[in-house]
């Protein structure tokens, strides 16, 4: 996420995703589409002047009489030119705007709707925020403040956000012998190609229709990485309303969706906002092991799984490690408790419930290989190696310490050489061999493992 970064969010699991063919028919069709349904041909022989309707080009576009925007009669008093007049082509803004959507849906997003831009009144909510060090790691969010809450500070031109949901498959259920079968877990998002990737080649795609529709005009999408509050945006389109987990939610789609928008230099009609149907419900504040959310939309990453496995690169706090459970990458909690979501589940699989032993046993290579193309790459090799030392710790289980030596005498990173000295003392408990396998790390070269060790040994 971020600016420069990608956010490590990602997985766009969808069948299309998986299918870049069917995606070039889809692209081709949405194109078709646009122009089948924009170029509409109305008469305007009975056009009388109006009040200036919402207009394309806009005025600062016009060089020429013969390309100022064409105004029409009072009995079609929406109508907004697309096509200089002289090419005599006209579409209503109606059948515009809906061209727009339907390009994007025939690209995979979905509940596309409209937003007018302007500047949000956040600016008190991120002061704060940011004061008070939530940022954590995620530098990124430090900067750009001007152009988070006012994108017109950077894209002058901005007068329109289409924004639209990128639905993921729901979670599956959780391995419930994962202690014994030295599992960790993977949120949902993140199964498949990284929805990055997936998501930013459709939003091209889409940018391309929608610039057919209105030649000329800047466009620019946006998935996950850039200034942008995506939640605010959705909320004011009307995609959905942010829930009480800061996620945006609706009541057809739930929250297994990834956010995307389009902002654009034309006036599209806006949508409504939808009303928030939380309600009196705090499922989600009552759920999150780490208590990482509190009223008022407000998440502190720094004790947010999702955060402390994926964007966080150091030490991972000893009161947290316990709360992280299985979780090596993500967590879904907040939202498999929602309500809205029905209790919806996908098919287990392997992917989002990998071995512990191997995730920490992964060398640069194999972790490029496997996680290359995925959003985990974000955690990188070292974060997910800590993140299964954690879990192993977690476990419980005998079995965890033979993996955890392995690593205190041979892992690379001594990130990871000290996480799995903490794991071992958690199993000390369970087993003596762990403590056995503890006093090898007495002579570790790294400052920070032998204290880890000895503080292990001592306590
Ligand atoms: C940084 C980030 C994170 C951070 C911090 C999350 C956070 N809530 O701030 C961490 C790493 C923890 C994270 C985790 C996850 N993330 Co994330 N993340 C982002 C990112 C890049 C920026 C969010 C941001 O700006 N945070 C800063 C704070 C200040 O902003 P905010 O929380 O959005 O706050 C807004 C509201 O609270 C609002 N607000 C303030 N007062 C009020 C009052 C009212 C009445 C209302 C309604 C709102 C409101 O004002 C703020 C500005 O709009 C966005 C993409 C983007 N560019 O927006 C993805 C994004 C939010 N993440 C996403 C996902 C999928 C996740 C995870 C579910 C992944 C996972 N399974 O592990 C978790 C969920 C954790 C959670 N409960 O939020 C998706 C969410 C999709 C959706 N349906 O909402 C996004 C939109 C990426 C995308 N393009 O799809 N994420
Ligand atoms: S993603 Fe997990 S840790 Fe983060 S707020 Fe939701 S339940 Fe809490
Ligand atoms: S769990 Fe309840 S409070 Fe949280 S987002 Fe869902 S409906 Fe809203």
């Amino acid at each position: 996420m971020g600016e420069v970064r990608s956010n490590g969010h990602a997985g766009a699991g969808t069948p299309a995703a998986a299918a870049p063919q069917a995606l070039d028919r889809g692209a081709r069709s949405a194109r078709n589409a646009v122009k089948d349904a924009t170029f509409l041909r109305l008469a305007h022989t009975n056009a009388s002047p109006t009040a200036p309707c919402r207009t394309w080009p806009p005025p600062s576009h016009s060089a020429s009489r013969a390309d100022e925007p064409v105004t029409v009669g009072n009995r079609l008093p929406r109508l907004v030119t697309l096509r200089r007049a002289r090419e005599g082509r006209f579409v209503d803004p109606v059948a515009a705007k809906r061209a727009v959507l339907d390009a994007g849906e025939q690209l995979g997003f979905v509940d596309p709707r409209v937003a007018r831009v302007e500047a949000l009144d956040r600016a008190a909510f991120l002061d704060d925020w940011l004061a008070e060090g939530r940022a954590g790691d995620m530098r990124f969010l430090l900067h750009h403040k001007k152009a988070r809450l006012d994108p017109r500070t950077r894209y002058p031109w901005a007068r329109s956000v289409v924004s639209a949901f990128f639905p993921y498959a729901a979670p599956p259920a959780p391995v419930r012998r994962w202690k014994e079968e030295l599992r960790g877990r993977i949120a949902a998002y993140a199964l498949g190609p990284d929805y990055h990737d997936v998501m930013t080649a459709r939003l091209a795609r889409w940018r391309d229709a929608v610039q057919e529709l209105f030649p000329g005009a800047e466009a620019k999408g946006f998935v996950d990485t850039g200034a942008v509050f995506e939640h605010e945006w959705a909320a004011r389109a009307g995609v959905g309303w942010t829930g009480k987990h800061t996620l945006t939610l609706s009541e057809t789609r739930g929250s297994y969706a990834f956010l995307g928008e389009i902002f654009l230099e034309a006036d599209l009609e806006p949508d409504a906002p939808v009303s928030d149907r939380c309600g009196t419900c705090t499922r989600c504040l009552d759920v999150c092991p780490t208590d990482a959310l509190a009223p008022g939309y407000r998440l502190d990453p720094r004790r947010c799984i999702s955060y402390l496995t994926i964007e966080h690169r150091g030490v991972v706090a000893p009161d947290l490690r316990p709360k992280i459970g299985e979780w090596v990458f993500g967590c879904d909690l907040c939202q498999t408790t929602c309500p809205w979501n029905d209790g919806a589940s996908s098919p287990a699989t392997e992917w989002l419930a990998p071995r512990l032993e191997g995730l920490l046993a992964l060398d640069d290579a194999g972790f490029d290989r496997l996680y290359g193309a995925s959003a985990i790459r974000r955690a990188g090799r070292i974060g997910l190696a800590r993140n299964a030392a954690i879990v192993l710790g977690n476990t419980g289980n005998p079995d965890a310490v033979p993996p955890l030596s392995r690593a205190l005498r041979d892992h690379d990173a001594p990130l990871v050489r000290r996480h799995a000295a903490a794991a071992l003392g958690v199993l000390r408990g369970a087993t003596p061999r762990a403590g056995t396998a503890l006093e090898a790390g007495r002579s570790d070269p790294d400052d920070d493992v032998r204290s880890e060790v000895e503080s292990v040994l001592d306590s």
